[in-house]
């Protein structure tokens, strides 16, 4: 159905173009599904309304009558806007792209959309935090979801996954407690979006299951800078089967083309408040700037016979295979090209499910997926509030849908004749079902033996060796920040059993690590820890390189967001740099003391993108600073501009000032008291040439691209 050679529109989601499921609903209902607002104002019905101001009252001042069907229309569909939020991942942004694969992968599996390089499947993903209502902040410290749904000719794929490879818990009957524990406490409903409380790091110090999970949600990977920049999961182990029956076992990553990089906890925390917006709208814009997201897929594929060679179990989802063990294949990419028409009728609407696969994927026996099999149908049934949530134009299949299930609340499908039952002769036996040879699902016959039993496999209770090896995989910047991540999170925890169970739990993992949280929580690692495991098992790496965020590429500056300090005169010759950024793909944002327009040296009016108290250098990835001896003398006297460049060095950000524009960055030192007056280290470039040198761009291009530079002097004593 999709043509080749040409990008998929997806056009039967917007249903304009009904897709032929769709053959057997008439014109004029497709017309509804999709429509741009027309020029006269009418009620549901169509009925044109000619006044939409005022009720319809007894006299002018008199009572309004309940005849008012125009009102009482309006003001009831006004009452049922809302619909209940997802109970986990309610907080969310979605966006339409394709998939095309790199090379045929029949070899594994024999699923249709990872066959032909030629063709582009058309997705939907959706983005979100999973603790937060809807209303919450984007950067909370939180596991981010990463759902893909592949509208394949086979019927929808969809990849559930997360930006972490592993979960919190081994078994899917543990999660409503997880979660429970970990949304606010139920008798005053604090705190929102936020696992700092004592309900989480209780459940959390009483399941050493998740040791490893808590690893990285403690690290920045829970505050990614982008969804962009972010590597997405399958988590669990799935299976590949090809065309002749023979499987093996996959676990699916994304890897983000723009490297993974995330946020410092400060920024977080600032950014909360200054633009929780911020993951949402950096998708947004992304997109409408044409410098669309790409990932790769890549699969890491374990034979069938090798299921046992790990000393972890395929099955446990606290685990991950690590790359050094099996090499991740790339074998695909994902491009987001078209943001949403509507929030709500799309990425609200939106109904994911584990279990929606096509011929080639199946799942394996993992206990956390199995649990989401039955968890996500039955979710979108309240969420969504009938069984027909597939027929909503963003969830419906360009695969042709037959069969007799029929009617429930809110059905779109008029199917024309009397034969609602299979197996049928009045119907020519249609639709009838077809065997594995002809291209259709059939679950893969594992075999099975054993006694029905609520037990877990001896395989899944090593807890703590992934957690340390994640802890030794972690360069000296990231190992800081787990450390304060776990500081300020058991800092609000007020019982004080809980943080020493903590401790325990941490010094299973490193005694150093533990030691470190106890130091920052004046408290001593409890004597009763049956101390650290922080030594590799046999066949089990020292470190691995995927791991850490500082391994990560480093090689483009693509949509980074540069704020540019500008006050009246700014040197026109320094802005010369902006359009060398502009040429490496950079976003540039002219921020000064006010809006409006100012004017440069040579006397051109530049438009002021944003003025200093709306924004903060948490919005931005990068500062430079023009010359012009007003326009930085306007600057230096301006707090806002001052604190601006003090909290950019504070979190590691490229800052360059060209000429007398060094004076903005000595004026932010000494305010910081550092008493040299000179913020230096890497990543702060200065040129006092009045020309603009190419070395100029070139260093503060390699330091943009570096995404942070961490390695700075002083950064402990700057208060930001
Ligand atoms: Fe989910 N999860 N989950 N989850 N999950 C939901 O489904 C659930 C798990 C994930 O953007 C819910 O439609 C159970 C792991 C994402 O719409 C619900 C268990 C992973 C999304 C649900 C898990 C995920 C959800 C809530 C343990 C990563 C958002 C609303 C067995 C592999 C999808 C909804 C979107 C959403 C249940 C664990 C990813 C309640 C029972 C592990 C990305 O059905």
């Amino acid at each position: 159905m999709t043509p080749k050679d040409e990008t998929p529109t997806a056009a039967h989601l917007t249903g304009l173009q009904p897709s032929p499921a769709d053959a057997n609903r008439s014109d004029q209902a497709a017309a509804v599904l999709a429509q741009e607002p027309g020029e006269a104002l009418t009620t549901n019905q169509g009925l044109c309304i000619s006044d939409n101001q005022n009720s319809l009252r007894g006299g002018a001042r008199g009572p309004t009558l309940l005849e008012d069907h125009i009102l009482r229309e309006k003001i009831m569909h006004f009452d049922h806007e809302r619909i209940p939020e997802r109970v986990v991942h309610a907080r969310g942004a979605g966006a339409h792209g394709y998939f095309q694969v790199y090379k045929p992968m029949n070899h594994y599996t024999k699923a249709g959309f990872l066959q032909d390089p030629d063709v582009k499947t058309p997705v939907f993903v959706r983005f979100s935090t999973v603790v937060g209502s809807r209303g919450s902040a984007d950067t909370a410290r939180d596991v981010r979801g990463f759902a893909v749904k592949f509208y394949t000719q086979e019927g929808n794929f969809d990849l559930v996954g997360n930006n972490m490879p592993v979960f919190f818990i081994q078994d899917a009957i543990k999660f409503p407690d997880l979660v429970h524990a970990i949304k606010p406490e139920p008798h005053h409903e604090i705190p929102q979006a936020s696992a700092a409380h004592d309900t989480f790091w209780d459940f959390i110090s009483l399941m050493p299951e998740s040791a490893h999970m808590i690893m990285w949600v403690m690290s920045d990977r829970a505050i990614p800078r982008s969804f962009s920049m972010m590597e997405g999961f399958g988590v669990h182990t799935f299976r590949f089967i090809n065309e002749s029956g023979k499987s093996c076992f996959v676990k699916f990553h994304w890897k983000p083309v723009l490297g993974v990089h995330s946020l410092v906890w400060d920024e977080a925390v600032k950014l909360a408040g200054k633009d929780p917006d911020f993951n949402r709208r950096d998708l947004w814009e992304a997109i409408n700037r044409g410098q669309y997201p790409e990932w790769e897929l890549g699969v890491q594929i374990v034979p069938e016979e090798d299921e046992h060679k790990f000393n972890f179990d395929l099955l446990d989802a606290t685990k991950l295979i690590p790359e050094t063990l099996v090499p991740v294949q790339i074998i695909g990419k994902l491009t987001l090209n078209r943001n949403p028409d509507n929030f709500f009728a799309e990425t609200e609407q939106v109904a994911f499910h584990p279990g929606h696969v096509v011929p080639g994927i199946d799942f394996s026996n993992d206990p956390l997926l199995q649990g989401r099999l039955f968890s996500y149908l039955d979710t979108q049934l309240s969420r969504l509030g009938s069984p027909n949530f597939h027929e909503i134009p963003i969830n419906r299949p360009i695969a042709a849908v037959s069969n007799n299930q029929r009617d429930g609340h809110m059905r779109q499908t008029i199917v024309k004749g009397r034969v609602s039952y299979e197996p049928n002769s009045l119907g020519g036996g249609c639709p009838m079902q077809r065997p594995w040879e002809q291209g259709r699902f059939t679950s893969y016959p594992q075999p099975m033996d054993g006694e029905k039993l609520r037990v877990r496999s001896d395989s899944f209770n090593d807890h703590f060796s992934q957690a340390a090896l994640f802890w030794r995989s972690q360069s000296a910047w990231e190992k800081d920040h787990i450390v304060s991540a776990f500081c300020f999170e058991l800092g609000k925890v007020e019982v004080d059993a809980v943080r020493e169970r903590m401790l325990s739990m941490l010094d299973q993992i490193d005694t150093l690590l533990a030691f470190r949280v106890a130091e920052g929580l004046g408290m001593a690692v409890p004597k009763t820890s049956s101390g650290a495991r922080n030594v590799p098992r046999t066949g089990e790496p020292e470190m691995d390189p995927a791991l850490s965020m500082a391994n990560t590429r480093k090689d483009s500056i693509l949509g980074r967001k540069i704020a540019v300090l500008v006050a009246d005169h700014v040197d026109k010759a320094s802005l010369a740099v902006c359009k060398a950024l502009e040429a490496e793909d950079a976003v540039i944002k002219f921020i000064a003391p006010r809006l409006g327009d100012i004017k440069n040296s040579a006397e051109e009016f530049i438009k002021v993108n944003h003025s200093l108290p709306t924004v903060g250098s948490v919005m931005f990835d990068a500062v430079f600073i023009p010359g012009g001896q007003q326009s930085v003398e306007a600057l230096c006297e301006d707090a806002h501009a001052v604190l601006f460049v003090k909290e950019a060095y504070k979190h590691g950000k490229a800052i360059a000032a060209h000429h007398n524009g060094a004076k903005l960055i000595a004026q932010a030192a000494r305010s910081a008291g550092i008493e040299s007056g000179e913020f230096h280290g890497p990543g702060v470039i200065t040129s006092l040439s009045e020309t603009i040198d190419d070395s100029f761009v070139k260093n503060f291009i390699s330091a943009i691209a570096m995404h942070r530079c961490t390695e700075r002097p002083d950064l402990d004593a700057i208060v930001a």
